[in-house]
């Protein structure tokens, strides 16, 4: 909302396709041409609309960046069974708040995604999955549901076409591990979350042991955009290797956070001091953390000419995530920011495995022995030994995106740590971990 102007201004040549205004209404999205391209899709074979996600070059938006033509040619089709969409909107990642933007401005956009990867799949249910906290939202999106239902968008023999299909909105209920896609499936069936070892992925075997298919909130919305653009025009938006409008979340030390749609591959520096009207004060940036809080952390001199797209990120030495930008100016605390979150990652551990319980309980502690100043040199390495210990040893990636944020901001901060251990000498006696590795 706060953007909108200001980017409009600067990129004037781009023109929104999901944050378009105000679209709540359904007269108001069908004045604008809404639900015409799944009348179109209706009168297309399904394979073609598979072909032409997979075509457009669309990765999902929710964190993996997974490509979501392939996820949808993956889906098992066994006899007798049905298959389901789970809609990914428990959005919880710190540094996270885009997905609300589509189910305030534009949920209509986010059913009609859905209504068409039904029809492409042969889809019996979508699930429309909603962290609790966003009550506001929830009542936005019930009420826009209820609305495609009324108009025959939602239902038996949809628009006459002999297809059919419903759509559920399950309520969250607070934890951010409902975000995996197996806990998700789990929350759903009204158990645990417990996020499921894969494979089995959920494409084989998802929702009450059917194929499902989980995709997040912005991914669903860029599927009309697709198929009103073609998979040709859609490419060419943004990055190559990441196309398409992509939701920026700016927040953190700058003059003006929100939710931006720009293409992919902006520069990130463009994002802070363009988009986002700069550093508050005029400070500098120290670091940025540009997905949400579990993609590897950067410091303001590794910024230049780094884009948000896959390739870009990657020889930076990080991932685009959610493309939640977390922006810290030069008076910033390093490990009081990652302390803050390793108090998060273990509030939010389920529990299931033991690297990740006792890894992020153990950590949080250590944190707080550095904010208390009683750290010494030797608990950096016993942070990245745990780090070690975590990554790539447990079910799901709670336990790697902790590790990262850990291990990254001593990797590339560790003078900050250190200054967080002066005056504090190992004691005689007491094993220096460094050397003794
Ligand atoms: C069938 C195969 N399907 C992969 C599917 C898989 C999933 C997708 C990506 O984590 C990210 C993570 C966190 N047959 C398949 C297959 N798939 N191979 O592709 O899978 P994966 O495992 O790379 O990622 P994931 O487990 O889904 C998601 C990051 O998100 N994250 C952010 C969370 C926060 C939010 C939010 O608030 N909106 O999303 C948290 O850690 O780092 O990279 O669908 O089934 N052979
Ligand atoms: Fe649970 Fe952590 Fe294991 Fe994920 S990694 S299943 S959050 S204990």
């Amino acid at each position: 909302k706060q953007g909108f102007p200001y980017w409009i201004m600067i990129y004037s040549n781009y023109v929104p396709h999901i944050l378009k205004g105000n679209l709540r209404g359904i007269d108001v999205y069908e004045g604008q041409g809404g639900y015409q391209q799944l009348k179109n899709c209706m009168e297309m074979k399904p394979e073609h609309i598979v072909d032409t996600v997979k075509r457009s070059g669309l990765r999902g938006r929710g964190g993996a960046g997974f490509p979501t033509g392939l996820k949808w040619s993956f889906i098992a089709k066994p006899e007798g069974k049905p298959r389901y969409l789970a809609c990914n909107g428990d959005e919880s990642e710190p540094g996270t708040f885009k997905d609300r933007q589509i189910f305030e401005q534009n949920p209509h956009l986010l059913i009609e995604g859905c209504l068409i990867a039904a029809y492409a799949l042969g889809l019996t249910a979508c699930y429309i999955y909603i962290r609790g906290e966003y009550l506001k939202w929830i009542k936005m999106v019930e009420k826009a549901v209820a609305e495609a239902y009324q108009k025959k968008y939602v239902g038996k023999n949809i628009l006459g076409s002999g297809f059919s299909t419903e759509i559920i909105i399950h309520r969250g209920a607070g934890a951010y591990i409902c975000g995996e896609e197996t806990g998700l499936i789990n929350s759903i069936e009204g158990k645990r979350p417990y996020p499921r070892i894969k494979p089995p992925f959920p494409a084989q075997v998802g929702l009450w042991g059917c194929p499902t298919i989980i995709n997040n909130v912005e991914t669903l919305s860029n599927i009309p955009v697709i198929m009103q653009l073609g998979a040709e025009a859609y490419s060419k938006i943004g990055a190559p290797d990441h196309p398409g409008p992509l939701l920026y979340g700016i927040s953190g030390h700058v003059n003006k956070p929100g939710v931006y749609e720009l293409p992919t591959g902006m520069k990130i520096t463009d994002l802070i001091h363009d988009v986002a009207g700069g550093v508050k004060d005029g400070k500098k940036v120290k670091a940025v953390i540009p997905g949400g809080s579990s993609m590897p952390i950067l410091r303001g001199d590794q910024l230049d000419g780094v884009t948000m797209n896959t390739d870009s990120l990657k020889k930076a030495g990080t991932l685009i995530g959610t493309a939640g930008l977390i922006v810290m100016d030069e008076d910033t605390d390093i490990v009081e920011v990652v302390g803050r979150l390793s108090h998060f990652y273990h509030h939010e551990s389920c529990g299931q495995c033991t690297p990740c319980r006792e890894g992020t309980g153990w950590v949080e502690l250590i944190y707080q022995k550095f904010l208390r100043n009683e750290a010494t040199k030797r608990d950096i390495d016993l942070l990245l030994d745990i780090c070690r210990q975590m990554e790539g040893k447990t079910i799901c990636a709670l336990a790697d995106g902790a590790a990262w944020a850990y291990k990254f901001s001593i990797e590339r901060f560790r003078e900050e740590y250190e200054k967080h251990c002066q005056g504090n000498e190992l004691q005689p006696g007491e094993w220096d971990y460094k050397t003794k590795a």
